[in-house]
């Protein structure tokens, strides 16, 4: 069970009830709560809304700012008519890592902010009684996690985390925590594959459970008809006259997967999933067979005083303005996303490309600057003493990654990493693995791809040799040859592209970020640089790029909206390249946007 990443249900077999709402809440700056005895219960606790991040709900700076060990607490009661079966604890994420006391003793460790984890506790709990969980939550950052920085202890005996990263290091239990009761054997993995044949299509599936009775897996359609039916823990589903899951147009069967002994019912699972095939041919994306044109966003998790918390309030809204602008997807930059927001992309017909936590790999102060990048001349991030253990934590966090995703019909691609250092000799060593394992675990052989930062060239990255389609991050006319020297931008670009051009073999290439930040409050006539003037010149001079290439098959600007980061000199409160504000409303450049994504068919230079 503790493997299980399946989403949690009831069914006439499973309980999942929601543990979330008000916790005990204590920081333990001096790491004492382990020795102290804190998994009994906090000593001088403060509530916290669980799920949400931390640090925007407190009013003074060193709580907003905290680095170290918190706690979180709570008691919960397990009914008695479970007894006989599995419990477990099912945390949708612990930022940046976790371990989890029951009753007082301690269940287990987790690594990773960004994706979930089970425990069982069935040994542990009272039946028809009070127990109690305290996780003790660690946010420090260094080289060897995902995402990358590092901490430094102040003169004031603080410690201070400085991500390599350009997103505020929000942290705490952000998504939702359950409890599940479950039968002994029981469905720990379903894994489906569509093949499309005239108007019908085929799923082939697998069902892992942790016993040796046999398997059924039922479909029904919208409208509650059974559809299709087979037996057999692995199997072919045979669909007449298919409804495929398509852009803005979603249709989602209900599979029901069951393990059955005779007439009796063992356990029952159910996922809602679209069938669809998605795969790249002569440099085209193709979704059901037909080319799509990807015009999207990169996003984030980031909302006022959630922080990066769940919020299904600010993701409805976000599908609201990516659907009146006419976008069909997003990248999950820089971390794999609440399940919640891809079963709205399941629902609303957005297709995602999933990120791993791979960002900041690359040393330098500003790293998302990355201006001396290709070079050649730097130690590389990949050749570090810490490399063999980021290298394994890597592996973890895209094995489970796909585990938890691979059935949505949204996801279509798997980002590996955001702008690694990709230019020195350990790049392969360390990329290889990585990609090879992707296309192992995934059954429906999603292409790949890493975002690659500004100035890794076709010839100087020794990382797009493994992309199935080439991802890039560009600023020019922000971070290269701005303002009024947006004319030698829009030239070097191009020159660029051509490079490009010779190393592509057929492979398509989307843009995953280029942007430029904009304060909604400055007009300026003629523009500079931060006025929606500016930002709006900007967009339409990449757009002129990009209209240029036939190879150029997606736009996914940088960003959907605001977003907080650490403070300094190159950020006003946050991240301004938002096309919308951090309160989901538009910029000028989300009209512009709307005109041009409103206007391009799906299948735009087809
Ligand atoms: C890229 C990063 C992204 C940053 C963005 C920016 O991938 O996380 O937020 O630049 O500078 O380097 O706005």
């Amino acid at each position: 069970m503790e493997r299980s990443m399946l989403y949690p249900v009831t069914t006439r077999t499973r309980r999942a009830v929601s543990l979330d709402g008000m916790w005990n809440f204590q920081f333990d700056p001096q790491s004492q709560g382990v020795n102290d005895g804190w998994a009994n219960g906090l000593p001088a606790p403060l509530l916290m809304p669980v799920p949400s991040a931390f640090a925007d709900l407190f009013t003074d700076k060193d709580s907003r700012e905290y680095c170290g060990d918190f706690w979180y607490e709570t008691n919960f009661f397990v009914p008695g008519e479970w007894e006989g079966q599995e419990v477990v604890l099912r945390f949708g994420s612990a930022t940046h890592r976790a371990t989890v006391f029951v009753n007082g003793q301690e269940v287990t460790r987790h690594e990773g902010g960004f994706l979930p984890f089970n425990v069982r506790v069935t040994d542990l709990v009272r039946f028809n009684q009070d127990n109690k969980v305290a996780v003790l939550v660690n946010n420090e950052l260094h080289e060897a996690m995902l995402p990358a920085g590092r901490t430094t202890t102040l003169s004031n005996g603080k410690k201070m985390a400085t991500p390599y990263f350009d997103f505020y290091n929000y942290a705490g239990l952000q998504r939702p925590v359950k409890l599940l009761c479950l039968p002994k054997e029981q469905i720990v993995d379903f894994t489906v594959n569509h093949r499309l044949d005239g108007a019908d299509a085929f799923v082939d599936y697998t069902v892992e459970t942790t016993g040796e009775k046999d398997c059924r897996v039922l479909v029904y359609d919208k409208e509650g008809n059974l559809v299709a039916e087979s037996t057999g823990k692995t199997g072919t589903l045979h669909l007449e006259n298919a409804h495929l899951w398509n852009v803005h147009a979603s249709y989602l069967y209900r599979f029901v997967v069951q393990i059955v002994d005779g007439e009796t019912l063992v356990d029952e699972y159910t996922q809602k999933i679209g069938v669809r095939t998605f795969c790249i041919e002569n440099g085209r994306f193709l979704l059901n067979g037909k080319p799509i044109y990807l015009k999207g966003f990169g996003k984030h998790e980031d909302s006022d005083l959630r922080g990066r918390g769940l919020d299904l309030v600010t993701i409805k809204r976000d599908y609201e303005c990516m659907k009146w602008i006419g976008a069909n997807c997003f990248r999950t930059s820089h971390y794999p996303y609440a399940e919640e927001m891809y079963q709205m992309a399941d629902e609303e017909g957005f297709l995602v490309i999933d990120e791993t936590p791979a960002v900041g790999f690359l040393e330098s102060i500003t790293n998302f600057l990355a201006a001396n990048q290709g070079n050649g001349k730097q130690v590389g991030y990949f050749e570090k003493e810490t490399t063999p253990q980021l290298l394994e934590n890597h592996k973890q966090a895209l094995s489970d990654m796909i585990r938890r995703d691979k059935n949505h019909a949204c996801v279509i691609a798997w980002s590996i990493l955001n702008e690694p250092q990709c230019t020195s000799e350990g790049t392969e060593a360390y990329f290889k693995p990585l990609f090879d394992l992707a296309h192992e675990l995934d059954v429906q052989k999603r292409p790949r791809t890493y975002a690659i930062v500004m100035m890794s060239l076709p010839n100087t990255s020794k990382g797009q040799q493994f992309c199935d389609f080439i991802s890039l991050n560009r600023y020019y006319g922000w971070y290269v040859m701005g303002g009024q020297n947006m004319v030698d931008a829009e030239a070097a670009f191009h020159q660029e592209m051509q490079g490009w051009n010779q190393v592509l073999n057929g492979r398509p290439m989307i843009f995953t970020e280029y942007g430029a930040d904009t304060m909604p409050s400055e007009h300026k006539l003629p523009s500079v640089m931060w006025s929606q003037e500016y930002q709006n010149e900007y967009l339409d001079m990449n757009h002129r790029v990009f209209d240029a290439y036939d190879f150029v098959q997606g736009e996914l600007v940088w960003n959907f909206a605001d977003f907080q980061t650490t403070e300094g000199i190159m950020r006003v409160n946050g991240n301004k390249k938002g096309i919308f504000t951090r309160q989901r409303q538009p910029k000028d450049a989300a009209f512009n946007f709307r005109a041009r994504w409103c206007s391009l068919p799906q299948d735009f230079k087809k």
